[in-house]
């Protein structure tokens, strides 16, 4: 089975996407997702100039190996471009391969070892009362665990919190917008805002939270430590972790469990965290990670030893990804969660698929391949518009992490 085709399209349905159609000479083609949120055309530029003819002629059957062409062969490795460009790529094949066997991925990967996948939802308000009211709505709408943001006294403004509330969408203006930053004045409210959440609810739902790696080491240890009355399912990217080792520090101060991972690229970049136990989950997902056959070496290293998967779930993975992601979720052994922030109608009318939402978890579907495909006609209604994530400032200037 040869590749005869390849392009990319990009497209924003309410925000950008980057898919990869890959068209075979028996008439199959599969998709995958490309998308890197505010550096877009990067990955469109790297594909369609650089990675699209080398494909051509080649066996689409042969998906290792074009992996391995496509990593070694660049000689330039790693990096969210190249990878989030293989990952396409190996998606595609994937999708591909599944639907060749008249498939839904998952029996591809070693079959179902679940019934569904467990999300958990993105609640979030612009201060302590509406975050509380929009925990409530979670609640109703059936999912069993909950990532609560909430806009902090003093700041304007701050990761996770929207207007629109159901689609959170950071990435909100031609040039980025400028936020400000206190880690004192958070560290000072998050207890608060867990506290009254359990105190409304009870502990029967899952609760996480994401720090979005504004804090140091030790503020890190420092706030799992004050969460710990309130048993977080997880604390997400506490802080920046280039330096891995980094995260001893936290480990020595808190049992509240760690998640990471989802600007990560490589296994390397989670190589020290996941040996030596410094996280619990680890949030790569498929399109910023060299696609299923480069995810599934993370999770079976993970699986050694013990750390389970919390697939990143965002609004700038388009639903290829999800597609692709929930196969993944349902077929390996130590899935955790997946994260699901809701897309436009839009973006699922462009993206029709076959996945589904019910009382708290998401399901692939049975479709052949990764049970999701692109509507090209309809997806050039949406032209491309630049639209850059935001920068963070201390409340003195200095650049921060956003
Ligand atoms: O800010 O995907 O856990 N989810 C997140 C996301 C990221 C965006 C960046 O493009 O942290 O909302
Ligand atoms: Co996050």
């Amino acid at each position: 089975m040869k590749i005869v085709d390849a392009k990319v399209i990009v497209t924003c349905p309410g925000r950008n996407f980057v898919t990869l159609k890959i068209q075979t000479d028996q008439g199959l083609h599969g998709i995958g997702d490309a998308t890197l949120n505010g550096r877009e055309l990067s990955v469109a530029s790297y594909l369609t100039d650089h990675i699209i003819p080398c494909l051509i002629g080649r066996d689409a059957s042969q998906i290792e190996d074009i992996w391995q062409y496509l990593y070694r062969g660049a000689y330039w490795r790693r990096g969210p471009v190249t990878m989030s460009a293989i990952a396409a790529v190996d998606t595609a094949l994937w999708d591909i391969k599944a639907k060749f066997c008249n498939q839904p991925l998952y029996q591809l990967l070693g079959g179902k070892c679940r019934d569904g996948v467990m999300v958990y939802g993105h609640a979030n308000g612009s201060d302590l009362e509406e975050t509380l009211d929009e925990v409530g709505r979670y609640i109703e709408m059936g999912y069993h665990a909950i990532r609560v943001q909430s806009g902090v006294p003093g700041l304007n403004s701050t990761y996770g919190v929207s207007k629109n509330k159901m689609y959170y969408e950071p990435a909100d203006a031609n040039l980025p917008s400028e936020n400000i930053w206190s880690t004192e004045k958070y560290l000072s409210f998050t207890p608060r805002l867990f506290d009254k959440v359990r105190e409304r609810y009870g502990f029967d739902k899952r609760l996480l939270h994401d720090v979005h790696h504004r804090l140091t080491p030790i503020e890190a240890g420092r706030l799992g430590k004050s969460l710990e009355d309130y048993q977080l399912f997880w604390m997400e990217d506490p802080t920046p972790a280039e330096n891995q080792q980094a995260f001893r520090l936290i480990r020595q101060h808190t049992t509240t469990p760690i998640a990471v991972g989802e600007v990560f690229n490589t296994i390397y970049d989670c190589q020290q965290l996941i040996q030596e136990q410094l996280i619990d989950y680890i949030r790569m997902t498929v399109v910023h990670s060299g696609g299923i056959s480069h995810l599934r070496k993370i999770a079976s290293l993970a699986e050694l030893y013990q750390v389970r998967t919390g697939s990143h779930g965002a609004t700038d993975l388009s639903p290829a990804c999800m597609g692709a992601a929930l196969h993944f979720d349902i077929s390996i052994p130590n899935f955790g969660i997946q994260e699901y922030m809701r897309h436009t109608q839009e973006t699922d009318e462009v993206f029709p698929h076959s996945y589904s939402f019910k009382n708290g978890y998401l399901y692939p579907g049975d479709a052949p391949g990764i049970g999701v495909d692109i509507d090209e006609n309809l997806a050039k209604k949406y032209p491309y518009k630049p639209a850059y994530l935001p920068v963070n400032r201390l409340e003195d200037g200095s650049m921060h992490n956003w």
